[in-house]
């Protein structure tokens, strides 16, 4: 295979799974502006990530947020996907909008709380069971606000407990991935801040436990990159919430705010042999002002490009770069590979796969959008929290 041959046939492999909860409206905590043709239920949500799929030809899993998309049936929302192409992704828990978590779910101070956290968990296991997905995603919006308030190491003591119990009832083909983030909720001490703390408990628990990197989920200026290679060189990346962000957890599409970064975190996943083994490339992305079907398929093409790049860099002259201690050179031939055009490229590769060069007009052509303004009339529409 010439080198061209191997990147295109990389490129036709990678899979991108789009968060249902993209697709319903979002906004921040002071307004969500509701858009037209939304989607009311997770199997209207599914049909827009079809057309994600349908025109980009590399997404095709969806990931569930539990109790944003409870149905009654979890076998039949699989089959609806099936039936449009797709398969059901990770299950993401959510411990983190009941009154009763206040003061944090698996690590609250109280046993009952931390027991309705952990059975929620445990739910979301049963319902990996009847969908077929493989992996639970766990983010705890545990923490405390105030010096003194709780007692910081117990909370990590409950927190393992939980994890265990949660981990045990994980069958063999499942995995348990483990996100962190700095801070938002809680503004003093978050319980899972910081990479870190997740692969302590991940290496603990054992081979079925991998730490997630959001990477909206870091102090300004975090090298992420160094992140991604130290988990991948440990075989604890369990995968990505991919978005991108200017200030906080922005939750904006991926490779818009800085597409150098993503490109940085590409290459050492390919650096890392990340691209061929079982790391998952997420979104987790909000689209409160522009319209999320092309929002998703542009953040899927997003994803593609830095991929792409990553996979031009000529790793020879970079390697021979580094050992000579040239570090222009070196730098040199990392920075080639991002300025490459590889837009002719993906065009190819996209033909070579059946699929239209331009996803974002194909789905502008498409009469999608015209379709589920028209038809998608009463009931309430999803949203964060719906
Ligand atoms: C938390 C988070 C986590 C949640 C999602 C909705 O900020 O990144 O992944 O499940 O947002
Ligand atoms: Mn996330
Ligand atoms: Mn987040």
């Amino acid at each position: 295979m010439t080198e061209r041959a191997a990147v295109k046939a990389a490129l036709k492999k990678q899979a991108v799974e789009t968060p249902s909860w993209a697709y319903g409206n979002s906004g921040t905590r002071f307004k969500v502006f509701a858009q037209q043709g939304v989607p009311r239920t997770p199997q209207e949500k599914l049909d827009d990530a079809a057309k994600v799929h349908e025109f980009t030809g590399v997404a095709p899993t969806v990931a569930l947020h539990i109790p944003w998309d409870r149905v009654d049936d979890y076998a039949a929302l699989a089959r609806h996907a099936e039936d449009r192409g797709l398969r059901l992704g990770a299950i993401n828990s959510n411990t983190f909008q009941d009154d009763d978590y206040r003061l944090g779910s698996v690590c609250h101070p109280d046993a009952a709380v931390r027991r309705k956290a952990v059975d929620h968990l445990l739910e979301c296991v049963d319902i990996m069971d009847a969908t077929g997905s493989k992996d639970l995603k766990l983010w705890f919006a545990d923490g405390t606000n105030y010096p003194g308030q709780d007692d910081i190491r117990a909370r990590q003591d409950r927190l393992a407990e939980a994890l265990t119990e949660v981990y045990e009832r994980l069958g063999d083909d499942q995995r348990m991935l483990l996100e962190y983030k700095l801070f938002e909720p809680a503004f003093y001490a978050t319980d899972v801040p910081d990479w870190g703390t997740a692969y302590a408990h991940c290496l603990k628990l054992g081979p079925k436990a991998q730490v997630v990197v959001d990477t909206g989920h870091h102090a300004p200026g975090t090298n992420i990159e160094f992140i991604v290679a130290t988990l991948l060189r440990e075989g604890k990346l369990g995968g990505f919430d991919f978005n991108s962000r200017f200030y906080a957890d922005d939750d904006l599409m991926v490779g818009a705010a800085d597409p150098f970064q993503l490109f940085r975190i590409m290459y050492e996943v390919v650096r890392g042999g990340g691209l061929s083994g079982d790391v998952a490339f997420m979104l987790d992305q909000c689209h409160n002002v522009e319209s999320k079907i092309p929002a998703i398929v542009r953040s899927v093409m997003n994803v593609q490009e830095a991929t792409a790049k990553a996979l031009l860099v000529d790793r020879d002259a970079l390697g021979a770069a580094q050992r000579e201690g040239d570090v222009l050179g070196a730098n040199a031939v990392l920075m080639d590979a991002f300025s490459t055009d590889v837009r002719p490229l993906l065009r190819e590769v996209r033909e070579e796969m059946g699929l239209d060069p331009d996803p974002m007009g194909a789905y502008a052509r498409s009469g999608w959008a015209e379709k589920i303004v028209g038809e998608r009339v009463g009931g309430e529409q999803a949203g964060w929290g719906a």
